[in-house]
């Protein structure tokens, strides 16, 4: 017969008292939370980098964006400048790693294990807890990011990508969570038991603490090197400007040289593979296309510039490209035309950016869904496979990396509409692209630039060189196309020494003078006349 004492488990925490047991609980949910979390991170910058599968954070960034207003928008791009898009996803990160350690605690409450443990298995009960959490987790996500799920990094068409994003939550809180069960256990004090020997036991304990150690230190390393590597993609040209060397604007911008906006902090690379064009909704017969079909589709070319709604006047967020690709009226007629019901358009691309507008506007400017930017395959930064053109509009109604075209009978919003940018026809503008800093007394100087508005074209532009009191008309260049800018230049002889204001302004096509209202760029886009100082000596 044993004695009493022999039959108690003796356990070195047996004499602890409650709240110090309720501490070590904390502690070691704590921790488990921490690395639990660290993993997680793995893992999704594994699906993110290795399946173009977004991630938590980016989800968050981009519901964060929609439900934001234009001004807040802005103040966010100014607080975190000149990191605008990675500082944010960073404290996201942080924050999603914070929750995640805090998230250590609920579940040690849920589990409520009672001190000191028996062994380093997970019970059945634990095991449920795990369960609903990544369900309840994996819900809440869906829900929350229901019009975000959309988007692949690799081009999946919009249903397979929604699908591969809720297994990418599903894969990331199972994860963690597993993990979370595993780890807590696993620092948990243990009772001793009577068959083991006892130095035996503390060195398991010891060991499965130091592992869990190594885990976290382990994974924290290569949560960096995962970062460092979505860094290295980082879309930096994003906002780089055309430039006009020696005060010359290009007529058709080189593909280099063409300005680029884009929402992502890392653009898609679409798998030719992967990749379709879907016609759907209000289409009489709604069909798909491959990398291979678009090629095949009657395609049509023409010069169109593209400006951003935060081209500043005078600026250079503007460029022009030769485009060759479908004409939306054709491709919508090879599906049997918009249903009766139809009056809007909604464009879907892979990055999870769309945009809508009226299908009769839209369908009255021509647009192009093009493949091909002045002879060569579409750049990646520029929205390759296929992009669309609106000619008349905004860069922002201009989508890049194009996935689906949806006819409906409503509005659907987007990004920018969302956040209260104008997305009607674009102002018309002029810009004074030379001559700058000195000009000689007595001798022709040139005054050129370049001229836009959209689709209703340029008439006339007028030049002045005593701040707007009287106006020259300048010579225009024959534009490219209905749709493109226009060069325009005017000779002038400074007769006296000193300081001279040259203006510019503008006529489009339907004889509207461009309006001299002081506008910046947010939310309706500038206005305004561009104006040059240049001192005569
Ligand atoms: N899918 C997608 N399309 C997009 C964007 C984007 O971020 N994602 N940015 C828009 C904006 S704001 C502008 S100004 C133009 C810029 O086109 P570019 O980079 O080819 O000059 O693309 C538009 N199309
Ligand atoms: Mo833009």
């Amino acid at each position: 017969m044993s004695s009493p004492t022999a039959r108690t488990p003796r356990s070195s925490t047996g004499t602890l008292n409650t709240l110090t047991k309720l501490l070590i609980s904390l502690l070691c949910a704590f921790g488990a939370g921490l690395v639990a979390s660290l993993i997680a991170v793995v893992v999704m910058g594994i699906l993110r980098l290795w399946t173009g599968i977004p991630t938590p954070v980016e989800l968050f960034g981009d519901y964060v964006l929609k439900h934001i207003d234009v001004h807040t928008f802005i103040k966010l791009l100014q607080t975190f400048a000149p990191h605008s898009k990675t500082t944010p996803l960073g404290l996201a990160l942080l924050g999603m790693i914070g929750s995640g350690t805090l998230l250590g605690l609920l579940y040690a409450a849920l589990v409520r294990l009672k001190l000191p443990l028996t062994g380093y298995q997970p019970a059945r009960r634990e095991w449920l807890i795990v369960l609903a959490l990544t369900a309840a987790m994996t819900l809440l996500a869906v829900l929350l990011f229901w019009n975000e799920l959309r988007q692949n990094f690799f081009g999946l068409p919009l249903l397979w990508a929604s699908l591969s994003t809720v297994l990418g939550l599903l894969a990331t809180f199972a994860v963690y969570n597993t993990m979370l069960a595993l780890l807590y256990r696993a620092l948990l004090p243990k009772q001793r038991s009577e068959e083991t020997k006892h130095v035996v036991q503390s060195k398991r304990q010891f060991f499965s603490r130091l592992g869990v150690a190594a885990l976290g230190i382990g994974s924290a390393g290569a949560s960096w090197g995962l970062i460092q590597r979505y860094l290295g993609q980082y879309a930096s040209y994003d906002g780089i400007k055309t430039p006009s060397p020696g005060g010359v604007t290009f007529p058709i911008t080189p593909n280099d040289l063409h300005y680029v906006v884009t929402q992502n902090p890392i653009d898609p690379t679409t798998n030719r593979d992967l990749w379709r064009l879907e016609i759907t909704g209000l289409v009489d017969r709604p069909g798909s296309y491959t990398y291979a079909e678009i090629q095949q589709l009657p395609s049509t070319s023409r010069a169109i510039t593209l400006e951003c709604i935060a081209n500043g006047v005078g600026d250079r967020l503007m460029s022009t490209a030769i485009w060759q690709g479908v004409a939306l009226k054709t491709l919508l007629e090879r599906h049997g035309g918009p249903r009766p019901s139809a009056r809007f358009i909604a464009f879907y691309c892979v990055d999870g950016y769309n945009i809508s507008l009226p299908l009769d506007e839209v369908l009255a400017v021509d647009p192009l869904l093009a493949w091909h930017m002045n002879g060569s395959e579409l750049p990646q930064r520029h929205g390759f496979p296929m992009r669309v053109l609106i000619p008349g509009r905004y860069g922002e109604e201009n989508v890049k990396w194009l996935t689906r075209v949806e006819l409906t009978d409503r509005f659907v919003g987007g990004l920018y509409s969302d956040q209260g940018w104008y997305n009607g026809p674009l102002h018309t503008t002029s810009r004074i692209d030379r001559p700058s800093g000195h000009v000689a007394v007595g001798h022709i100087v040139e005054i050129g630039g370049i001229a836009f508005a959209g689709n209703r074209g340029i008439q006339k532009v007028e030049v002045s060189t005593d701040n707007g009191q009287s106006w020259h008309v300048t010579t225009l260049q024959p534009p490219l196309s209905p749709d493109s800018w226009v060069s325009w230049t005017w000779s002038w002889i400074p007769t006296a020494p000193g300081s001279y204001t040259l203006t510019a302004r503008a006529t489009d096509g339907t004889g509207e003078t461009q309006t001299s209202h002081k506008q910046g760029t947010v939310p309706n886009g500038a206005t305004g006349y561009h104006q040059v100082t240049v001192q005569a000596g």
